[in-house]
C-alpha cells in the first residue's frame, strides 16, 4: 500500500475524540498488519516540540513539525496518524503540500463546542471560560474548519459517535482507497 500520513482530525478543540480515534484506529491498522504510528500532543508536545505553546506561530510550527515528522513516517512505509487541533487551514494545506498527491488525509471530526464543553474530563474549558487560559481553541481563539477534508466525521443528535463507529468510518475510506 502507499504509504499514508494523515493530519489531523479537527475538534472544535480538546475532546472532540481525536486522540481516542487515533489510538483505536492504530490498534484496528496494527490488527491488521500494518505499520501504523500515532502522533499526538502527548508525545510531541512533551518532547519534539516543548519548546512551543499555544499562540499562533507555535501552533504553526507545532504543526510543520509534525507534518515533517509524518513525512518521515511515511517514506518509511509507515501509516501515520496525526491527532491535532491544527486550527488553521493554511497550516493543514502546507502539510498536504509536503506529501504526495492522494497519501495526506484530513479527518474532521466536525463536533459542537457544546459537546466538547459537555465532557471537558481535565477542566479546561472551565479554565478558559473562568480566563484562567487565554487563547483556548473554540473559547477565545479560532477553528478554521475544513474546505476539503477528505473525511467528515459528525456528531449525530448532539451525541458524538463512538470510537469503533468512528474507526469504521476511517478504514471504510482506507478500504476504498486501496491503502487496506
Ligand atoms: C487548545 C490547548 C490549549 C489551548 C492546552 N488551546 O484536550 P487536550 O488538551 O489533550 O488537547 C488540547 C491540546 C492541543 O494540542 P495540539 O498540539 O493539538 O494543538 S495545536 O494543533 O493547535 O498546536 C488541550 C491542550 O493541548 N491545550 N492549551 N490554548 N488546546
Amino acid at each position: 500500500p502507499s504509504p499514508l500520513a494523515r493530519l489531523p482530525p479537527r475538534s472544535s478543540a480538546s475532546t472532540a475524540g481525536k486522540s481516542t480515534l487515533a489510538c483505536t484506529l492504530g490498534r484496528e491498522l496494527h490488527t491488521r498488519g500494518k505499520l501504523a504510528y500515532v502522533l499526538d500532543g502527548d508525545n510531541l508536545r512533551h518532547g519534539l516540540n516543548k519548546d512551543l505553546g499555544f499562540a499562533a506561530e507555535d501552533r504553526a510550527e507545532n504543526i510543520r513539525r509534525v507534518g515533517e515528522v509524518a513525512k518521515l513516517f511515511a517514506d518509511a512505509g509507515l501509516l501515520c496518524i496525526a491527532s491535532f487541533i491544527s486550527p488553521y487551514r493554511r497550516d493543514r494545506e502546507s502539510c498536504r503540500a509536503l506529501l504526495s498527491d492522494g497519501s495526506f488525509i484530513e479527518v474532521f471530526l466536525n463536533m459542537s463546542l457544546e459537546l466538547c464543553e459537555a465532557r471537558d474530563p481535565k477542566g479546561l474549558y472551565k479554565l478558559a471560560r473562568a480566563g484562567k487560559i487565554k487563547g483556548f481553541t473554540g473559547i477565545d481563539d479560532p477553528y478554521e474548519a475544513p474546505l476539503n477534508c477528505e473525511i467528515e466525521i459528525k456528531e449525530l443528535d448532539g451525541v458524538c459517535p463512538s470510537p469503533s463507529d468512528m474507526t469504521k468510518q476511517v478504514v471504510a475510506y482506507l478500504e476504498d482507497k486501496g491503502f487496506l
